[in-house]
């Protein structure tokens, strides 16, 4: 009998967690709950380093890198296409997000510590999401957004990302059309952006708190 399809995206996820080396130590226990009524998923860290991974598809797919568990296990696989609010709460976490759908928003707070936050197509279908709000507050923090090549990536509405305190690293790299507004802030501290692509912005632009730009 094969294997549900839900099964082997997770198992990929796994499988790409255990290739990337630890680079800390990962801990804790993610709560996710799934609100069917607006189909919004809430991921929620706690005071610990967490280390989420979330692909979308035809399952929506939460799994803990290692040692962080997901609803005290290995992680949980929605049937559908929620929208994404993830809070990790203090603590060094990360958090990456693969194959968002041009469909769900996307929404970041990961809290105080040394945080990192990653937005990635790996596959080759067309992605994007219909908003994102990404904020990492103290800590010197990473955010990448890499939707690769294949296609022109949108982001239907506002793409807001604020890094807080802290010397904070955002990277967009590849092409990106943003519908709505783009907001960046890097906050205090000594902040890099590097905008590897062409950026291109339907509405207004704001770009603040940024100390080197590449
Ligand atoms: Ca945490
Ligand atoms: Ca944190
Ligand atoms: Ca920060």
């Amino acid at each position: 009998m094969p294997r549900p399809n839900s099964r082997s995206l997770m198992s990929d996820v796994v499988a790409m967690a255990e290739l990337l080396e630890p680079r800390r130590l990962f801990a804790g226990n993610v709560t996710v709950v799934w609100d069917t009524l607006s189909n919004t998923l809430f991921v929620t860290g706690d005071s610990k380093a967490n280390e989420i991974h979330i692909l979308s598809g035809e399952f929506t797919a939460v799994t803990g890198g290692s040692g962080t568990t997901i609803n005290g296990g290995a992680g949980v696989s929605i049937p559908d296409l929620p929208n994404l609010v993830i809070r990790t709460g203090n603590g060094n976490d990360a958090v990456e997000i693969n194959e968002p759908d041009p469909r769900q928003t996307v929404t970041v707070d990961t809290g105080n510590g040394n945080d990192s936050v990653t937005l990635r197509r790996s596959g080759s279908t067309f992605t994007g999401a219909r908003g994102v709000n990404i904020t990492t507050d103290n800590g010197n923090d990473s955010v990448l957004i890499d939707f690769g090549t294949i296609f022109d990536n949108f982001i239907g509405g506002d793409l807001k990302i604020d890094t807080g305190t802290g010397n904070d690293h955002i990277t967009i790299n590849e092409n990106l059309h943003v519908i709505g507004n783009l907001f960046i802030n890097g906050g205090k501290g000594r902040d890099v952006f590097n905008d590897d692509g062409l950026i291109s912005v339907n509405g207004t632009t704001n770009v603040s708190g940024i100390e080197t730009l590449i």
